[in-house]
């Protein structure tokens, strides 16, 4: 009895070893696109994913990245997921309205006031909600990335109070709510992609945009703006997209792997983002650009001016999306 048990445990590990390392998974590449450059902390998120996927799968499951929109701007991106001729994307929300008209809560100004806040309300219920309607729509969300607090950029003058927005033409997402807050606050809104933002700053047929000081730098606006003002009017976060028509192709293990790739970028690059923000403020200064910060009395003042765009906007987004984010956000306050 013993012997043939020893025996049967024998063949069972022969069976093990025989098979090829790595078995369940196949040899993939990945093609992941972004808008943002290779410097900005995205890459420090998507090499860690990949150190994960070459511990995991042997090298087996590789990605292959493009970088500043050489392989289409945020949206072109996701529609070719929903499609699935594309596997991945990390793009901002906000261009994604057309598709999940929820995802527009996002928008809405001064929503978040820390990055804390952002955590609680990404990471918790509200993430959740948010990642199903994706789902729904032909888009898994592996996880939030940061890109971080906008502030506005512009080469006419500082803009330190409410009024100073008047009269400046700003480039702003493709995306209702930031048009109809950009024109609530009296600028010039247009509306275009990323990756022609540089091109109009330099040829001057835009003033301004805005974004986070790392993807400012990164994108070396600060080549063609003269004035950074610390607005942070908005907060919209970076999602991690893998096209739903391909994920479900893929085994169980190899979705686990890059469930568990993605969250282990999302450790490393909220942390470069953070870290590698004040140090972008700083190097913009070193680098000309002339910064004013926004007092808070000043910033609750715009705030005040935009009231309007909520009550204009909830309707669209929809009550339910917006109740979950102010739950989160309650939540994340202690309230
Ligand atoms: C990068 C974009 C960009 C976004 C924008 O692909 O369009 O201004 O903030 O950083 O997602």
């Amino acid at each position: 009895m013993f012997k043939r048990r020893t025996l049967v445990a024998f063949a069972a590990t022969a069976v093990l070893a025989a098979a090829p390392a790595f078995a369940q998974f196949k040899e993939r590449t990945i093609k992941f696109t972004n808008g943002v450059n290779e410097d900005h902390p995205v890459g420090v998120g998507v090499k860690k994913m990949q150190e994960v996927l070459n511990a995991k799968t042997g090298g087996k499951m590789k990605i292959q990245a493009f970088w500043g929109g050489a392989a289409g701007g945020d949206l072109q991106a996701t529609q070719a997921l929903r499609a699935g001729t594309q596997e991945m994307v990390c793009t901002s929300s906000s261009p994604l309205v057309g598709i999940v008209k929820e995802l527009g809560v996002f928008d809405l100004p001064f929503l978040f006031a820390s990055e804390k806040e952002a955590d609680a309300v990404l990471d918790g219920e509200a993430g959740k909600y948010f990642n199903k309607k994706l789902e729904d729509a032909g888009l898994v969300n592996l996880a939030y990335w940061e890109n971080g607090f906008r502030n506005l950029t512009n080469s006419k003058k500082p803009v330190a109070k409410a009024e100073d927005f008047e009269g400046i033409k700003v480039r702003v997402m493709q995306n209702n709510i930031f048009l109809d807050t950009f024109k609530t606050l009296g600028t010039n809104a247009v509306p275009m992609s990323f990756g022609e933002v540089f091109t109009a700053l330099e040829t001057r047929t835009i003033d301004g945009q805005e974004n986070p000081f790392v993807t400012i730098e990164t994108s070396k606006f600060n080549e063609v703006q003269k004035y950074l003002s610390v607005t942070r009017h908005a907060y919209t976060p970076f999602l991690v997209l893998y096209s739903k028509k391909l994920w479900d192709g893929l085994s169980p293990q190899e979705q686990a792997v890059l469930r568990e790739a993605a969250a282990e970028g999302q450790k490393v690059q909220r942390q470069a983002n953070r870290q590698l923000n004040e140090k972008s403020l700083a190097s913009l200064k070193t680098k000309g650009m002339q910064v004013n910060e926004v007092s808070p009395a000043e910033q609750k003042r715009m705030f005040e001016k935009v009231k309007p765009v909520y009550d204009k906007n909830v309707p669209t987004i929809g009550t339910e999306a917006v109740n979950v984010v102010m739950d989160g956000l309650k939540k994340a306050r202690g309230g």
